[in-house]
């Protein structure tokens, strides 16, 4: 099981109540959909993501970042059990959707960096340990189901 110092701990609670779940979200996948084209692939559904502009502005993006987000925020709520609170989320995206694990790393990294850009003051080396160490055992924990 992975430890979590008190420091760490309060590292990520601490940022994660000043954070806005709704427009991080939102920029986060908008984000991940711009910098990694790739990934475009499994939101066929979602519309027009032929630009930046219009990945930024559709609606269907905003509102699964969103979700994304608030799914992170279960794992802030659970960082002792973080395995058991994604098992189900890693059995849908490992066998319905077939997301590729190198994706969640890579929306890891970017929600690192729009926390960075807008908690600029905050993110302080120590607070970026804590969340790099956090993105990480998600992508874990969500890829767990893979075989
Ligand atoms: Mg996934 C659905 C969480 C990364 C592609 N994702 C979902 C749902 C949640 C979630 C909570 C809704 C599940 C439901 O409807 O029951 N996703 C989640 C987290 C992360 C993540 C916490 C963190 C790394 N997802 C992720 C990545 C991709 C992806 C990197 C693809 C590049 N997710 C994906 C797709 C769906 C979900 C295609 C279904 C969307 C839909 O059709 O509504």
């Amino acid at each position: 099981m992975v430890h979590w110092t008190a420091e760490e701990k309060q590292l990520i609670t601490g940022l994660w109540g000043k954070v806005n779940v709704a427009d991080c979200g939102a920029e986060a996948l908008a984000r991940l959909l711009i910098v990694y084209p790739w990934t475009q692939r499994f939101f066929a559904s979602f519309g027009n993501l032929s630009s930046p502009t219009a990945v930024l502005g559709n609606p269907k993006v905003r509102a699964h970042g969103r979700k994304v987000l608030t799914s992170f925020g279960e794992a802030i709520k659970n960082l002792d059990n973080i395995k058991a609170t994604y098992a189900k989320l890693s059995e849908l995206h490992c066998e319905k959707l077939h997301v590729d694990p190198e994706n969640f790393r890579l929306l890891g990294d970017i929600l690192i960096i729009v926390l960075a850009s807008h908690f600029a003051r905050d993110f302080t080396p120590a607070c970026q340990f804590a969340w790099q160490k956090l993105v990480s055992v998600v992508a874990h924990a969500l890829a767990r189901k893979y075989h």
